[in-house]
């Protein structure tokens, strides 16, 4: 595992991110873990990780020209990273969404800096189905954006109703998408660092159920 990957998953264990138990997902599955970002809600977390973006971010080679923050949870992401990549020296423009249409003033549903033209990294907080990043491919294609990748800081690694992958999915519709980690990692992880037995063996079977082969 890479440095700044390590350093995530720290700091989601620390900061209550991963939670073990049984949870119903928005598919209906239910899953032995949950994975909650907007649980990093103060500034020295936060800044951690927009730093581990940043590294995945500068590390993957991706030439792009924004950032986008898909409402709600990819709002202060965006705005952090953004903050973090200036820090090494790299001044990138974000926008953002609103999840209503608003009629006044500016208008419209996009926020921030110009979309138009721009080769765009969409930055969200996990993935499971793709539902959520399918939707910000298509508002930015629609607003004469270029979306080149998403990245989120887990993928869960699922395998949708039709039993392909959403990876594979969003791939090949034009949108390949770099975690931070996958679930794969986070298993390593535990295993490596005195996680529970019991935990890492009920998203064993998850994964073996619902995950990728
Ligand atoms: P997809 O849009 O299906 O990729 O699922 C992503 C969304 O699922 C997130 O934006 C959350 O609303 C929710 N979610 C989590 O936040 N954490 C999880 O561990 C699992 C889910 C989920 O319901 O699949």
């Amino acid at each position: 595992m890479l440095p700044h990957q390590t350093a995530f998953l720290e700091l989601a264990l620390e900061h209550e991110v991963l939670k073990f138990g049984s949870f119903t997902l928005k598919s209906g599955r239910v899953s032995p873990y949950f994975f909650n970002l907007g649980k990093i809600a103060g500034g020295a977390g936060l800044r951690r990780l927009a730093h581990a973006y940043a590294d995945a971010l500068i590390g993957s080679g991706l030439e792009f020209d924004l950032l986008f923050g898909p409402a709600y949870k990819g709002i202060p992401l965006v705005a952090a990273i953004a903050c973090a990549l200036a820090e090494r020296g790299r001044d990138v423009p974000f926008a953002y969404n609103r999840k209503e249409a608003k009629d006044h003033g500016e208008g419209g549903v996009l926020v921030g800096a110009d979309v138009k033209g721009k080769r765009v990294i969409i930055v969200d907080d996990v993935l499971t189905a793709g539902t959520a990043l399918r939707q910000s491919f298509a508002l930015l294609k629609d607003s004469g954006a270029t979306p080149v990748a998403a990245m989120t800081a887990l993928d869960r690694q699922e395998v949708g109703p039709n039993g392909r992958s959403a990876v594979q999915e969003l791939t090949e519709s034009g949108l390949p998408v770099k975690p931070l980690v996958t679930v794969r990692d986070l298993l390593a992880y535990l295993t490596s660092n005195g996680g529970d037995a019991s935990t890492i063996e009920a998203i064993r079977a998850y994964q073996a159920q619902y995950g990728v082969k």
